[in-house]
């Protein structure tokens, strides 16, 4: 759904960059042998000659198109080369293309606030390399305009029949031109000196869009390709959209531009422009009313976010006609090459970028032999995600078989799979400040890096049902039984903010505890095992509640997450207990604690530098517990509290 933002105060000047025929050139830089030739890459799929999904410039001139399969290019082109994809794990390895991507994301990063929009394009906010330009050394002060700059394609500048360099050299260097007439006119300079960088450190052409917003810079970076780039003067906006098929603006692709077509006779974007904003509401709603009121006038309040980095990583195959997955044998041969390679790019941004994904979901296309038409979808399921591809792959598959069992319904009936993806989300920084570490703790929740409770998947996309519980997937702590008390697992249950349910007993909980748990104590967060951190454990307890009966470490603190790595060695003097069985009645005592995995906190191990980064009330109670004094230099184990977080790399 499209989201109204209101127009931002003050003149922007926004670029959308787009490279040309991407994958193509990048495998053209590869083997430069090919430049100049009409060339396409084509998928990984040899039936008629593979699907093509990039065409080079030269093969669209014979009428090649991406619609087409291999074998009908070389009809039209017999002599375009076709590239494969790179190949990894049986599938498209697009490996070669993000790298190639994120080289120009870098140079275009320089110049302002950048926004990595896609493999292959990217949005900058130049208001302020703009107005430095303008107040520094505009126009009409350089002495050379680059040529690049002068080939710029104007929109609604008139040819005054002096040759379209010099019209265009004269719009750039008015010195009459209002306020956002210069920041394009400055953007536009701006953009020519960028694309040529691109090229001179990448080999790769690019097209781009300047305008007073994402909406049309996106919009204007299509209207002239390859190489070549695009300005929408604010007079010009008028007429740009009178023409626009609905169809064509971002958002209306769908059901919405559908409507607009079918029930107003809307056919270009500018037809909107009849419509009063109070018939748009009360048609599509007050949000998408209004933001269709704005787009039919070209105002669009949307930002160029800070962001280089994708959003989620995703990896997906498609299994078209008779390729269809029919068991489950298959399906998991496939979700284990997939979740192969997401574990793999994830773990790369870990380590590259120090950010951490999770949302695992799997999306999957799927049919019924027995039904023609539209049936029920497979539904998309989602989980938080555990570090290491053998976690992912187990997760995924319970995801599918959750997925399989909605989707196939009370009647067993045969399925086929025609797609598969897994997609790792929510993806955030490692947070490294004072002021973020109490929203990290918080926020893990909802992150299995190391352990958790059990069952953590997503509720809006799993329907709570009896086999909800099946799924669990997560590993389970068993902490020392010592009363039972079947309502503190619901409370644990129902405070979460995830509406997870901890698999964990929790006994002896007087009420007092209770609430100091809700408190949000550091000690929630970190699961004490050993006998040094017992201590900690045992003051804290008898500072606040009684301790349990038997004298045992408290275990009400235990049901938090761990985000300390494992220490195997520690096993046998650990009463937390990973229980790696994923029984769902795993409330049982487990003593023997030998075979199982463990997180814990040894006292020595804690570096003051990231106590010093905790919030003031979390620091002066942790210092109580480990005797610390206020500030300390020594650093055990380096001064970045985010090594803490680390998943445990197997
Ligand atoms: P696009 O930017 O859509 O296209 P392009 O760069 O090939 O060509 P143009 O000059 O017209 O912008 O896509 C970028 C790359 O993404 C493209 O080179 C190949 C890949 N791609 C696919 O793999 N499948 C697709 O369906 C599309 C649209 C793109």
């Amino acid at each position: 759904m499209p989201i109204h933002r209101p127009a931002p105060q003050g003149s922007r000047v926004i670029a959308h960059v787009d490279m040309d025929c991407f994958y193509v050139q990048v495998e053209q830089r590869k083997k430069p042998e090919l430049r100049g030739l009409p060339t396409a890459v084509v998928q990984y799929n040899a039936w008629k000659g593979g699907g093509l999904i990039a065409v080079g410039y030269e093969a669209r001139k014979f009428g090649v198109k991406r619609s087409m399969r291999g074998d009908e290019a070389k009809e039209v082109c017999p002599d375009i080369q076709l590239i494969q994809v790179p190949v990894a794990r049986g599938k498209a390895d697009l490996k070669l293309y993000r790298e190639a991507g994120s080289e120009v994301v870098s140079i275009l990063s320089a110049k302002g606030r950048c926004e990595r929009a896609s493999i292959d394009e990217v949005y900058l906010d130049l208001t302020d390399a703009a107005e430095l330009m303008l107040s520094e050394a505009p126009p009409e002060t350089l002495e050379t305009i680059e040529k690049e700059a002068l080939k710029s394609h104007i929109l609604g500048l008139a040819d005054d029949g002096k040759g379209s360099e010099e019209n265009v050299r004269r719009w750039l260097c008015r010195d009459d031109a209002d306020h956002e007439d210069k920041l394009l006119a400055c953007a536009a300079i701006i953009v020519a000196q960028l694309r040529i960088q691109v090229m001179e450190e990448t080999q790769f052409t690019c097209s781009a869009g300047i305008a007073h917003n994402k909406m049309l810079a996106k919009l204007a970076s299509a209207m002239h390709k390859p190489a070549q780039q695009t300005v929408v003067q604010t007079s010009a906006v008028k007429d740009l959209l009178a023409s626009l098929p609905v169809k064509k603006m971002k958002q209306l692709g769908g059901k919405l531009g559908s409507s607009l077509q079918s029930d107003l006779g809307v056919k270009a974007v500018g037809d909107l422009l009849q419509f009063p904003v109070e018939k748009l509401q009360e048609r599509y709603g007050t949000n998408t009313g209004s933001w269709l009121w704005n787009i039919a006038r070209g105002i669009s309040g949307e930002e160029v976010e800070s962001r280089l980095l994708p959003k989620s990583h995703g990896c997906g195959k498609t299994f078209p006609g008779p390729q269809a997955l029919k068991s489950i044998s298959s399906v998991e041969h496939w979700l284990n090459q997939l979740c192969e390679e997401l574990s793999e790019r994830i773990q790369d941004d870990l380590d590259q970028n120090k950010r951490i994904a999770h949302t695992l979901t799997l999306h999957a296309g799927a049919f019924k032999y027995n039904e023609k038409g539209l049936g029920r979808k497979f539904p998309s399921k989602s989980c938080p995600l555990r570090y290491g591809t053998a976690k992912i792959q187990e997760d995924a598959k319970k995801l599918f078989d959750s997925g399989l069992r909605d989707f196939v319904g009370p009647h067993n009936d045969r399925w086929g799979i025609a797609s598969l993806s897994v997609t790792a989300s929510k993806i955030l920084d490692i947070p490294s400040g004072t002021s973020s570490i109490s929203s990290f703790f918080q926020d893990k929740d909802c992150h299995s890096l190391s352990s958790s409770g059990c069952d953590g998947f997503n509720n809006d996309h799993f329907p709570p049902s009896p086999s909800v519980n099946k799924i669990c997937t997560r590993p389970v702590y068993h902490v020392q039984q010592l009363r039972p008390s079947c309502e503190e697992i619901c409370d644990v249950h129902e405070t979460s903010q995830q509406n997870k349910t901890f698999n964990i007993d929790v006994r002896g909980a007087s009420p007092r505890k209770r609430k100091r748990k809700e408190l949000g104590s550091i000690l929630r967060y970190f699961q004490v095992s050993d006998s040094s951190t017992k201590q900690v454990v045992d003051e804290f307890t008898q500072a606040d509640a009684p301790l349990p009966t038997s004298g045992q470490p408290n275990t009400s603190i235990s049901d938090s997450e761990s985000y300390m790595e494992p220490d195997p060695s520690e096993h046998q003097r650990s009463n937390l207990v990973r229980n790696d069985n994923n029984d769902e009645n795993s409330t049982h005592v487990n003593e023997t604690t030998q075979t199982s995995t463990a997180w814990h906190l040894n006292v020595e191990d804690v570096d003051p530098s990231v106590i010093d980064e905790l919030p003031l009330e979390i620091q002066r109670e942790v210092r109580g517990w480990l005797c610390l004094p206020k500030r300390v230099q020594a650093t055990k184990r380096g001064s970045d509290i985010t090594q803490y977080f680390f998943p445990a790399k197997k």
